[in-house]
């Protein structure tokens, strides 16, 4: 469903007096106002295609109705969510959950809605209907060479639907490891697997990426072939400067400290970007900055200051992106919250004061360095981020418009209480 403007301004005319009352008030203290603003402005999040229906857990699953039950309808989707926070800009494909049939009329829709399509992912974590080999024992890593190969071949044709999407990266994930000690021999299989990135490598387009993303455990598993930041750094630098460490915050065991991994991998320039989320225990997928704000603070803290120190342009130089579940949210509403906590993490990253903070870590005045960055994780930006929602089109308050408009409803009647999601 396409959001008439015209819904849009008048929503907004019943909340600009108290916006702007909010925005006087928050833009007060910020002496760049307007380069901020313009910095959120050209910020967007990639929207995961499979995430728009509600996957459950693996133990139960409760859809809501109205899901998206082709791929032109995950775009209509995300574009409403472009059209009501401007800041949703890109869908990421998951390659054969979403396999674009017509790519001319899949280009023309997502343009229609003012969409791009960000980095395409392979799935060699399960094993289709028609599928020769299996992917019981792995994929890249498989000790059965004709295994390698399928996998191989896959992720050269996502590379070839990503190039006639407009898509520049391919993010390879690997449920590839062991469950049991003794079941792997750990040196082989890291060889295996790279000997096979290699080859997905070399069938990169000159302007591609490909972004290695690693993830510490899963159910059932004693040991992941990408299994931290380490791994696939190692093997990132083994394939070449196209190759890159991809980061999804549900993707670490406890307490570890994400922010420091971002420090680095920006550092080493081997950055891809992110598969934002939030989780307590294990790789939950819940919504982002919904457990841990402080934290997500704390690694767009990394982040700025690392991109500045590198000149990097933050809108376009790291794949940003979302890699969320639904399970008692409506998907909608849950991917708003998302983006908006990004929003705000993102904005308050560039409100701190780095001159300040700077000069507390030089001189090991812990007390002031902690005062900089808590008073700002401390201040309100809401209003600034809706402001740059106002200068953009979208909507001042999504949430608030998606629920006004029953749009849930209104899927539900378009597309019935029963149509399900490809994904997760
Ligand atoms: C693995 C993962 C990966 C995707 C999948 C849907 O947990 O984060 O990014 O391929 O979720
Ligand atoms: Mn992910």
């Amino acid at each position: 469903m396409r959001i008439e403007k015209s819904k849009i301004q008048d929503h907004n005319d019943k909340l600009l007096s108290a916006h702007k009352r909010k925005f006087a008030f928050a833009a007060e203290n910020i002496p760049d106002v307007n380069k901020i603003i313009n910095q959120l402005v050209a910020f967007n999040v990639a929207i995961p295609s499979w995430a728009l229906g509600t996957g459950g857990t693996r133990f139960g699953r409760f859809p809501g109705g109205g899901e998206p039950a082709s791929l032109e309808q995950k775009i209509e989707d995300v574009g409403l969510l472009h059209a009501l926070n401007q800041s949703s800009g890109a869908i990421s494909l998951h390659i054969p959950w979403d396999i674009p049939e017509n790519y001319q009329e899949i280009k023309s829709l997502a343009t229609s809605f003012d969409l791009k399509f960000d980095a395409v992912n392979s799935n060699t974590f399960q094993d289709q209907k028609d599928q020769a080999l299996s992917y019981k024992f792995g994929s890249l890593q498989h000790t059965n060479h004709a295994v390698r190969k399928q996998a191989i071949q896959h992720n050269i044709e996502v590379i070839k639907h990503g190039v006639e999407l407009g898509s520049k990266a391919i993010t390879v994930w690997l449920s590839d490891g062991s469950s049991y000690p003794g079941q792997l021999n750990f040196r082989k299989a890291f060889q295996n697997t790279l000997e096979s990135l290699e080859e997905i490598y070399a069938a990169l387009p000159e302007d591609w990426k490909v972004f290695i993303e690693y993830k510490c455990a899963e159910p059932n598993f004693y040991s992941m072939t990408v299994g931290d930041w380490g791994q696939s750094l190692l093997f990132a630098n083994k394939l070449g400067p196209k190759a890159k460490t991809l980061v999804d915050l549900g993707h670490h065991l406890p307490n570890a400290n994400i922010e420091q991994i971002v420090a680095l991998l920006l550092m080493e320039g081997k950055l891809a970007g992110f598969h934002f989320n939030d989780s307590k225990y294990g790789d939950d997928d819940l919504t982002v900055g919904a457990i841990k704000p402080y934290q997500l603070f704390l690694i767009f803290n990394e982040l700025v200051e690392g991109m500045d120190a590198r000149g990097m342009n933050h809108a376009t130089d790291l794949g940003w992106m979302i890699d969320a579940s639904h399970n008692v949210k409506d998907p909608l509403e849950d991917l708003l919250q998302s983006v908006e906590a990004i929003m705000l993490s993102y904005t308050h990253a560039l409100l701190i004061d780095r001159e300040k903070l700077n000069a507390a870590q030089d001189s090991n005045d812990v007390v002031v360095a902690q005062e900089v960055l808590q008073n700002t994780f401390r201040t309100d930006v809401r209003a600034i981020v809706a402001e740059a929602r106002l200068r953009s089109g979208g909507s001042l308050d999504p949430i608030g418009f998606f629920r006004e408009q029953k749009i849930r409803e209104q899927l539900i009647t378009q597309r019935g209480k029963s149509s399900i999601a490809t994904g997760l």
